[in-house]
């Protein structure tokens, strides 16, 4: 039985669309952000980090914090999602590409151009400018691929609620044709549903 600290995030919505996918059973545990629940002493006891998601395995006695560590270790646990042993490595790099770059990136972005606005100009351009970038990347990635990693898996799962973030970045995914394909595929898959709908339910956002 597995035990999720989440919440309405692309970080959190990463482990509960993996999860789904998986169709084990798990308890979800919201952390209401909103509300500060992120420093509450009793979710510091589960991650001392204060952030979401976290993961409880509790037959294996083991947390699992950091949204990419949890996808490793579900896909190693259970056998699934991270390709065969060639796919594995480069489902670990996007994995990483995912962790250090998009995440990241995006985030800054929704931070200065969303939520601050004309605030600080150079920080906008900058992280505008850095996101389409690393559009291009994924698009280009999936100019012959239905998939990050060929076979769906890990990879797409944990870029996936990032670009699902679109309206917030300013960013067209019809410039983006292959991220569109992509997206649209992945939107369409009822365990992605049900995933980005934990712990609030969500309706995933479509371009016209
Ligand atoms: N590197 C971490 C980042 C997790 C993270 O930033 N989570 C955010 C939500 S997406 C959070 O918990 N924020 C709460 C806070 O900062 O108080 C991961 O990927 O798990």
């Amino acid at each position: 039985m597995y035990q999720l600290y989440t919440w309405s995030t692309p970080n959190g919505r990463k482990a509960s669309i993996m999860l789904e996918e998986l169709g084990v059973e798990f308890e979800v545990k919201p952390v209401d952000l909103s509300a500060n629940e992120s420093s509450s002493t009793a979710f510091l006891a589960v991650n001392p980090h204060g952030k979401i998601p976290a993961l409880v395995d509790t037959e294996a006695g083991r947390t699992i914090v950091e949204s990419g560590a949890i996808m490793l270790y579900l896909g190693e646990k259970h056998g699934r999602f991270l390709g065969d042993e060639a796919q594995r490595w480069e489902t670990v790099q996007w994995v990483m590409w995912q962790m250090s770059a998009l995440g990241p990136v995006l985030g800054q972005t929704h931070h200065f151009y969303f939520y601050n606005k004309g605030k600080a100009p150079y920080a906008e351009e900058r992280f505008r400018t850095a996101a389409r970038g690393l559009y291009g990347v994924l698009d280009k990635r999936l100019e012959a691929r239905d998939y990050i990693v060929d076979a769906y898996g890990v990879a797409d799962m944990i870029c996936f609620p990032w670009i699902a973030r679109w309206p917030r970045q300013g960013i067209e995914l019809t410039d983006y044709p292959n991220v569109l394909a992509w997206y649209r595929q992945l939107a369409e898959r009822p365990a992605v549903q049900r995933g980005y709908a934990i712990p609030v339910s969500d309706e995933i956002p479509m371009p016209s």
